[in-house]
């Protein structure tokens, strides 16, 4: 398998550049399915990171209680109820997000969007609990499918221990990738990117200051944003990847303490970092 790092160089080739005439529908509607009761942040950090990232609309399905909390942080998305039909949320929308503190028991909205949404669709955190029961749909899935589990989440799906994929990254993340057809964003220092043909590209940028909660939901709406401006998945992914790991680094190089990191400190930081490259 050939490793590749995504560079700097490369990220700036493939920048979406904004047509001073675009409209708001050019640059990708996104939807989010994350959040729940006791897991309203998730819902919140992943919306905003996706409108700090440049998605034209962000619509959040989550629940009732949730709502407000991630309205108040983030006054610029639309929502959707979760007991509300799942296929009027995913009209029309260019790229689709689930799993973020939606819960380990909200199975069956992970198993529709497999069966029925066209577009790239990103599964995380709890949207990867049971992930292999839909191991059919998966192969039988003709649209991209993103997958963005950690070291932990990764052993989970192929039933083998954190040491052994620690020891074994590369290959987890590329045999994972080109036997279900899907791309795996295997996350960590250097998180890897495989695509279903089985080339991996490894990320230079991030710091032990992303070792916090919250930080997976950011880079999951950064990808999300990502994905409805690029026109291919690869280079959405490795961007998104690398700008996540670049905000924090630029956090670090302004004198934030790598501890005080946080998810909605990189969010504020993803703008100065853009606009730095
Ligand atoms: P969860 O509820 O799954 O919470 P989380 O996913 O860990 O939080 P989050 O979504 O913010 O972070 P994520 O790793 O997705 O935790 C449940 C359980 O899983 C916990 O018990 C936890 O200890 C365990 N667990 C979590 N991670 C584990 C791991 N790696 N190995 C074993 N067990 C684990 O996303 C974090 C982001 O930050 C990614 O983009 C990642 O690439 C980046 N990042 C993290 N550390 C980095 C580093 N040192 N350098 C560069 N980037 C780093
Ligand atoms: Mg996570």
């Amino acid at each position: 398998m050939s490793e590749i790092i995504w560079t700097e160089s490369q990220v700036i080739e493939h920048w979406p550049k904004r047509d001073p005439a675009s409209h708001k529908g050019d640059h990708g509607k996104a939807g989010i399915i994350a959040g729940s009761e006791t897991m309203p942040g998730a819902a919140a950090l992943c919306a905003a990171a996706a409108v700090q990232s440049g998605a034209g609309l962000t619509s959040v399905n989550t629940v009732r209680s949730v709502i407000p909390v991630v309205a108040a942080y983030v006054p610029e998305s639309t929502f959707y109820h979760r007991d509300d039909d799942l296929n009027e949320f995913l009209d029309g929308k260019d790229a689709v997000a689930a799993g973020p503190g939606i819960g380990r028991l909200s199975d069956d909205v992970i198993e529709d969007l497999i069966a029925n949404f066209e577009g790239p669709l990103v599964i995380d955190a709890d949207g990867l609990y049971h992930l292999n029961r839909h191991e059919v749909m998966i192969r039988k899935r003709t649209a991209p499918l993103i997958i963005t589990p950690h070291t932990g989440e990764m052993a989970r799906i192929l039933g083998k221990d954190i040491e052994y994929v620690n020891a074994n990254r590369s290959k987890a993340a590329g045999n994972l990738a080109a036997d279900y057809g899907i791309f795996v964003v295997l996350k960590g220092q250097n998180t890897i990117v495989a695509d279903p043909d089985g080339a991996l590209w490894i990320n230079p940028t991030g710091n032990a200051g992303l070792a916090k909660g919250g930080s997976g939901d950011v880079l999951t709406g950064m990808i999300l944003a990502f994905l409805g401006r690029y026109k291919a998945v690869q280079p959405a992914v490795s961007s998104a990847v690398y700008m996540h790991g670049y905000a924090a680094d630029c956090l670090v190089k302004q004198g934030e303490a790598i501890e005080s990191v946080t998810a909605s400190k990189v969010i504020q930081s993803i703008s100065a970092s853009f606009s730095n490259l």
